[in-house]
């Protein structure tokens, strides 16, 4: 199969005639970012060390020098946000830039982020900042990743560090981001760093990241009283692909609560279920002062997965995805293009956190033609509006991405950005949806202009 592949007529396509709609006042209309992804110049992590191997990414790729933010760059992306008429971003901080030995801070790296908030905050751009984005300090890969026993203290201290730091340049915070995929690519899979292949040691992994991230919540706010702080959670809708039969609907509740369910029962009640511990626990670190430890929830939304029973598949819980309609490559799978389930999924946070805010920290598509990610964004906005109708505190909604970055295991081969990136001249080129969405944010909502 050629890489990479979109297969499926266009399921996102607006419907004709739909109306304009308009979002709160003060809705966050941004992009979201990841420190790795688009720095460049970064050498210290469990990321750095995974790529110089052999067949790890596709094609051999690197990050490199990414999108030169760290060579000073950001600023220049963050202008070109700004024309485009957004009105916040969605970065992360580089653990291993930061605490490049255990303990041990560094303090021009500091400077150097404090230098790109400082900009943002000057043009207007509303910051969101993440404590972790899936990379670790090397020294604490070395111990065993979010498996050492120290890791939760550890990054507990980091984010303590960083909110006496750069608490005044952020209004909102984020501890992790996307505990399960981590778990799921990095501890059950194979295809991230450590690379373990093992679904104890997924479950393990995501446990110690549910701990992390209750400490750090407390850490941020011991530091900062008025800090607002949220977890980012990658839910994907999970259905069965024949809802009629028993067998496809049971590996689908089953796959649900693994990845999407289980974190939101342990976030919402501080308690640990199976598979995070073999009998409940109460997890009082979950815990916040009116409720639980969160201020807000950060929800990454790409697509459905359907999934039919198949023996042969243990590991996913005798689930096979069926990947004929999806957004893929040969190695990673976005799902099905389907906005309803993003309204399903933030309805799905109102119920479990009443009252709480809620933001999109990621939604888009990887599109090299840029043919079908204007209709995406449409269909995707629409959704949102379609939840906050609903009574869902939808406070912002964030494109994954500003511009084409390092995509993980997939290296450059699956551009995500508004801003198509040159990486040998570093030019920036917008493509017809950094337009559409421009509108968007503009509007704050789907004009009536847009739609004809
Ligand atoms: O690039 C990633 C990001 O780091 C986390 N969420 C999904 C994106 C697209 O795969």
């Amino acid at each position: 199969m050629s890489r990479p592949t979109i297969e499926r007529e266009d399921a996102s396509r607006t419907p004709r005639g739909a109306s304009a709609i308009t979002f709160p006042p003060r809705f966050l209309w941004g992009t979201a970012t990841s420190s790795h992804q688009v720095e460049g110049e970064q050498t210290q992590s469990d990321w750095a060390a995974w790529e110089a191997r052999r067949g790890r990414i596709h094609g051999g790729d690197r990050a490199g020098r990414a999108c030169e933010w760290w060579a000073g760059r950001a600023e220049e992306d963050f202008e070109r946000a700004r024309t485009m008429g957004h009105g916040a971003i969605r970065l992360s901080l580089e653990w291993s830039r930061l605490e490049p030995r255990p303990g041990v801070f560094d303090e021009a790296a500091f400077d150097r982020y404090a230098r790109m908030l400082e900009k943002a905050r000057a043009i207007g751009l509303t910051t969101m900042v993440g404590l972790d984005h899936f990379t670790l300090p090397y020294w604490l890969a070395v111990r065993g990743s979010w498996l050492a026993e120290e890791a939760p203290d550890r990054f507990a201290r980091y984010a303590d560090r960083c909110a006496r730091r750069l608490g005044d340049l952020v209004p909102l915070w984020t501890t992790l981001n996307e505990p399960s995929v981590l778990a799921f690519m990095a501890y059950v899979g194979k295809a991230w760093p450590p690379g373990l292949g093992n679904p104890v040691l997924g479950a393990r992994a995501l446990r110690a990241q549910l701990v992390a991230h209750g400490a750090a919540y407390h850490a941020v706010h011991d530091a900062r009283r008025d800090a607002q702080v949220g977890l980012v959670l990658n839910l994907p809708a999970i259905d069965p692909y024949d809802s009629t039969s028993a067998r496809d609907r049971a590996v689908a509740t089953a796959q649900d609560w693994a990845f999407n369910g289980v974190v939101l029962d342990a976030l919402a009640h501080a308690r640990l279920r199976f598979p995070l511990a073999l009998r409940e626990e109460s997890a009082p670190v979950l815990r916040g002062p009116n409720g639980p430890a969160l201020d807000f929830v950060g929800l990454n939304y790409y697509g459905r997965y359907r999934v039919r029973f198949d023996a042969r598949h243990p590991a996913e819980l005798f689930g096979r995805r069926d990947a004929r309609e999806t957004v893929h490559t040969e190695s990673n799978d976005w799902g099905e293009i389907h906005p309803e389930g993003l309204t399903r999924q933030l309805m799905r946070l109102a119920r479990a956190f009443p009252r709480m805010p809620l933001y999109v920290t990621e939604n888009g598509m990887f599109d090299p033609s840029d043919t079908r990610r204007p209709s995406y964004l449409v269909s995707h906005v629409r959704a949102v509006h379609d939840a906050i109708a609903q009574g869902a505190d939808v406070r912002g909604y964030f494109v994954w991405s500003l511009i084409d970055n390092f995509e993980w295991a997939e290296g450059w081969s699956t551009p995500f950005g508004l801003l198509a990136l040159d990486r040998t001249t570093q030019a920036r080129t917008a493509r017809r949806s950094a337009d559409v969405y421009s509108a968007i944010c503009r509007a704050n909502g789907v004009s009536d202009a847009l739609e004809a």
